[in-house]
């Protein structure tokens, strides 16, 4: 009853708001796009979402981390550009050698490590970036100490946590935050000019105004490591597209969860289930919509 209450995010709506290719569409016109994460031990992060941003319609696609990640990651996704970032230890240091400026939508922090250096990055992107931004994973753990300067950006901020994340964020447990998803959501959302996509089995969307949606699908295939890095490049892609934000962001959230949900019912179980194959699976979900 309380999902029916709020706005639930149908196939319909992804019908009427994605938007068509054009005949006449270059790779300009479907965003050009940043993704920041990636460190020793966490290197498949960085490439699943740059794998998911192209495979849901970016235009391009560019992928920053440190050279040996790149190395190791490059060949996943030959169609992405990638840039080598400088890391001391196998964790990126120096934020002053990233270009911000000719990306229409840049997403950080996943698989970025929690290191010091690493949180300068995060304040970098916050501060500098003059278009939408998209922060996940360890971008988030470091925000907790950003908010005043999450606050006082002018271009749109989405963060995009599970709720041990949004816990941390709001200072309250795992269990109150799920007593009361939607009012928590509204509070962060409201109080610092945030989208939020709250993760969980009902993925709620709440833009800085305080307007939610419910995301209806995906399946337990998905509790897996790695899913979260697939919706953040979905989410990137479709933020790039012209649509409003929590538009695009309710459209992330339900081609991963199509995505997942085809699959378990065509090819897989939700036990064997991969990230990966989530990205894979996107084909079907355009074809299905389409
Ligand atoms: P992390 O290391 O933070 O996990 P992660 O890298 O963020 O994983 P990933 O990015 O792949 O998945 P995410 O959840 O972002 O996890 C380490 C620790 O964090 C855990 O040991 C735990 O302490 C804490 N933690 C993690 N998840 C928690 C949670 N839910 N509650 C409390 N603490 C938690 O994204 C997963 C994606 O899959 C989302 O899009 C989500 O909506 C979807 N999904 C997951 N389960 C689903 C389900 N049953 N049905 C539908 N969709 C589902
Ligand atoms: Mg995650």
């Amino acid at each position: 009853k309380r999902l029916t209450s709020k706005g639930m995010w149908q196939l319909e709506d992804v019908k009427k708001t994605l938007p068509k290719r054009q005949l006449f569409d270059h790779k300009g016109n479907h965003g050009r796009g940043l993704i920041i994460g990636g460190c020793k031990e966490m290197p498949g992060a960085l490439s699943m979402s740059v794998q998911a941003a192209l495979k849901s319609g970016a235009g391009l696609i560019m992928g920053a981390s440190s050279l040996p990640v790149i190395q190791m990651i490059a060949g996943n996704c030959v169609e992405a550009t990638y840039s080598a970032l400088s890391a001391t230890d196998g964790y990126l240091d120096n934020h002053s050698e990233i270009n911000l400026d000719s990306y229409d939508a840049i997403a950080i922090g996943m698989g970025l490590g929690r290191k010091e250096c690493t949180k300068d990055l995060v304040k970098y992107v916050i501060e500098k970036a003059t278009c939408p931004i998209i922060i996940d994973g360890d971008g988030l753990y470091h925000l907790s100490q950003l908010l005043p300067q999450i606050n006082e950006r002018t271009h749109p901020s989405v963060i995009t946590p599970h709720p041990g994340e949004m816990a941390m964020l709001l200072g309250v447990s795992v269990r109150e935050l799920l007593k009361q998803p939607f009012q928590y959501a509204k509070e962060f959302a409201t109080a610092y000019r945030v989208y939020v996509v709250l993760k969980g089995r009902y993925t709620i969307v709440t833009s800085p105004e305080g307007v939610q949606m419910v995301n209806p699908t995906g399946n337990p295939g998905l509790a897996k490591g790695g899913s979260g890095d697939v919706l953040t490049g979905i989410a990137l892609a479709m933020v790039m597209q012209k649509q409003s934000l929590l538009q695009a962001l309710s459209n992330a959230c339900y081609i991963h969860g199509m995505s997942a949900d085809l699959l378990v019912q065509h090819q897989h179980s939700e036990h064997d289930l991969l990230a990966t194959d989530v990205i894979n699976g996107i084909t079907d979900v355009y074809r299905t919509i389409s």
